[in-house]
């Protein structure tokens, strides 16, 4: 079968990963009991009928929903699940990450970035309703769609959109592109271009803050971890190696699967044998949730849970967002094997459009505040284009800076000398 009419097969019936009877939890992101059998047991494990059975129940009672949104609603009717404050600037969040990925989209058609561009259109509820949550000092690790994480977490858009025109201004002073945003001074751990690779690193520094706090006493260490990540990623080992270390020492992490159904042209439901992701959590120990990724406020309620937990030195939680993207996998990506039944499926649930009808029915914002805040972000995006254009490219010597490994791999020049070894080599200005 090829993958066009594996997708459109697909795409037909658009798949919820929503449990169809979630087993009620009075709350959903406490942990599980140690309910095995087995922890601490020098004894074989034997699969006999009744242990079998136990196994099977272990695995239902663990199981956490993702309703924890429908509780709060129902004990606390009819309070409103955000501020008008908070509404704004989720609403300005989302625009933000929105316009600038758009406007990356025109640049990199006029040729002003190179290499792969991965934009985050349809994702944006996810990145705003986690990382609007998180204090300064909190961390979060990215993938190579990583701009809105940046964006999310402070990181000024001049910074971002000169890193991705490779100018000086850059947050890595130009010299990472677009999969590599790192800053840190927002505790912006990185863009990864490897799947997978951000996961050990994120786990790493959820490790350093609890170190902190019990091994070195700095009681007010509270920070947080979120490793946001892939469906196609949660095959990879890392992904299960993580889990399992952040469960065995109650790291506060937060795994956050930002499940768009596809891994490039790959379908998620193709390609891993239970696609309910959410429920490899419990099987780690941890709490396992699934929420709507197009419902900024579903995200943030789950956000602050999760969130809390870890601070609170609960340990992780794993969180599937069921999320989209609007456009290709990268700005290389035609964006063919997408079914376009599927597409539109997702479009009318645009997690912006969502968040604008509930402000307005709610009275917590104007058409008028929400065209004011328009009208800011695209002054800021604007500003951010002109700022990247202007600034100076990085000089030639930053080509060596941070290069470990022999730099031979330049070449030999004209004279039959190593390049790198031309004292010239580092002088003057690169130009692309
Ligand atoms: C270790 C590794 N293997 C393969 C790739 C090639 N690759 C790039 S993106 C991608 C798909 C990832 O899909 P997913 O995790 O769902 O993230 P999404 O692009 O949907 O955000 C793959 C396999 C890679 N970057 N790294
Ligand atoms: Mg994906």
């Amino acid at each position: 079968m090829n993958s066009a009419s594996c997708a459109a097969k697909i795409s037909t019936q658009p798949f919820s990963l929503n449990p169809s009877s979630p087993t009620s939890h009075d709350n959903p992101l406490v942990s599980p009991k140690p309910t095995s059998l087995f922890l601490g047991s020098t004894r074989k494990l034997r699969l006999s009928s009744s242990s079998k059975l136990n196994l099977r129940r272990r695995s239902g009672t663990v199981f956490a929903v993702s309703d924890v949104v429908k509780q709060k609603k129902s004990k606390s009717t009819p309070s409103l699940l955000i501020t008008k404050e908070e509404g704004l600037e989720l609403y300005e969040d989302m625009i933000l990450g929105r316009a600038f990925e758009d406007m990356c989209a025109q640049m990199y058609y006029r040729g002003k970035m190179f290499g792969f561009v991965h934009l985050y259109n349809g994702q944006e509820a996810v990145s705003t309703g986690f990382i609007k949550l998180l204090k300064q000092q909190d961390s979060v690790v990215s993938t190579y769609r990583d701009h809105v994480h940046a964006l999310s977490k402070g990181v000024p858009a001049r910074a971002v959109m000169s890193e991705l025109f490779g100018k000086t201004t850059g947050c890595c002073r130009g010299q990472g592109g677009s999969m590599h945003m790192f800053s840190r001074e927002h505790n912006l751990l990185g863009g990864f271009a490897f799947i997978g690779e951000g996961i050990p690193v994120a786990t790493g520094a959820a490790f350093t803050s609890k170190y902190k706090r019990e091994a070195l006493k700095e009681a007010d260490c509270d920070h947080v971890t979120l490793a946001f990540f892939g469906d196609g990623t949660c095959n990879n080992g890392q992904f299960f190696e993580c889990l399992n270390m952040a469960a065995l020492w109650k790291l506060p992490i937060v795994f956050v699967v930002e499940n768009n159904l596809w891994a490039i042209g790959m379908s998620h439901l193709r390609a891993t044998s239970d696609p309910q992701i959410y429920k490899k959590g419990p099987a780690f120990g941890m709490p396992g949730i699934h929420v709507d990724g197009m419902d900024v406020l579903k995200v943030r309620e789950v956000a602050k849970e999760a969130i809390g937990r870890a601070r609170r030195g609960e340990g992780p939680t794993l969180v599937e967002c069921e999320t989209y993207r609007f456009r290709g996998h990268s700005l290389a990506d035609p964006d063919e094997l997408r079914d376009p039944a599927e597409k539109a499926h997702y479009a009318a649930r645009d997690p912006i459009t969502a968040l604008k009808k509930y402000l307005i029915e709610n009275s917590l914002a104007s058409e008028a505040d929400l065209k004011a805040i328009d009208k800011k972000i695209d002054e800021v995006v604007e500003d951010a284009v002109e700022f990247a254009d202007e600034s100076p490219i990085p000089s030639r010597s930053q080509l060596l800076e941070n290069v470990f490994a022999d730099p031979k791999g330049f070449g030999i020049g004209p004279d039959g000398r190593y390049r790198c070894e031309d004292p010239k080599f580092t002088e003057g200005t690169a130009h692309v």
